[in-house]
């Protein structure tokens, strides 16, 4: 697939990403995330399925515009809101992007990092989900990649605590998002804006049915995010399945 890159045919926009696993739009919240944005900034695009070292930056998603290859998702909204004249943050104050960027942080810097933890780490998890990446790769990859993640989250810091300390951590920024989502259908009013890509990513990738854990149960208790992640889905992915909000 890595040579679809550069395929001349491709519409100017494609984004690269692992495409649809794990019952969701696809495996990863950074890809899901640019994809609601380019969704929310209208702009055509197709999408191609490419390893993380075909990206400059060595990680999924990253985009083409044109042969121009843009890594990492918060560079690419940045390349398209310049490139087309968008603002996925239209209509907020100073104040709403500045808490809308922390929000994003948080959840890029911690919540994500959990739900890594649980994809990769808990070998139940990981024997059903990510290891399949690696299916056909020759022998010795997955676990060279299995380590290599295990080593990155031992380094951000997430995979020192005991699993129920990562949950406790994890709920919250759940709580957190819960709280400030409150009764609105997004979480910085009436419209979604660039964090709820964000938000979106991250809290379908923990809430999929498809992988069990602590920190899903507790994202389950969150009636108001649980409706969020099926608005969200039924508003940019119409057509995938997903369970309705009770
Ligand atoms: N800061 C990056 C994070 C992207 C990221 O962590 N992508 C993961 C997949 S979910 C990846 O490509 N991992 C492979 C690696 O780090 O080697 C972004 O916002 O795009």
């Amino acid at each position: 697939m890595n040579n679809a890159v550069n395929d001349p045919t491709l519409s100017p926009l494609t984004l690269f990403g692992t495409g649809p696993a794990f019952d969701l739009p696809d495996a990863s919240p950074y890809v899901t995330k640019t994809e609601v944005q380019l969704k929310m900034a209208n702009l055509a695009f197709t999408k191609e399925r490419a390893m993380p070292n075909a990206s400059p930056k060595g990680q999924i998603p990253f985009l083409s515009d044109g042969g121009t290859l843009i890594g990492d998702s918060t560079f690419i909204r940045a390349h398209i809101e310049k490139t087309y004249g968008i603002d996925l943050d239209h209509g907020l104050t100073d104040r709403e992007r500045a808490e809308a960027w922390a929000i994003e942080r948080m959840i890029e810097s911690q919540l994500n990092t959990s739900l890594a933890y649980w994809r990769w780490l808990l070998p139940e998890n990981f024997a059903k989900g990510p290891a399949h990446f690696f299916d056909g790769a020759p022998q010795g990859v997955r676990e060279a990649a299995l380590a290599q993640v295990g080593a990155n989250l031992k380094a951000q810091g997430v995979a020192r605590h005991a699993p129920d300390e990562i949950v406790d951590l994890g709920d919250r920024s759940l709580r957190a998002l819960s709280i400030v989502l409150g009764d609105k259908p997004y979480l910085m009013g009436d419209r979604p804006v660039a964090v709820d890509a964000t938000a979106f990513g991250a809290l379908a990738g923990i809430m999929t049915p498809f992988f069990e854990s602590g920190l899903r149960r507790r994202a389950e208790g969150y009636p108001n995010l649980v409706a969020y992640v099926a608005r969200m889905m039924a508003r940019y992915f119409p057509d995938h399945p997903w369970p309705a909000a009770a």
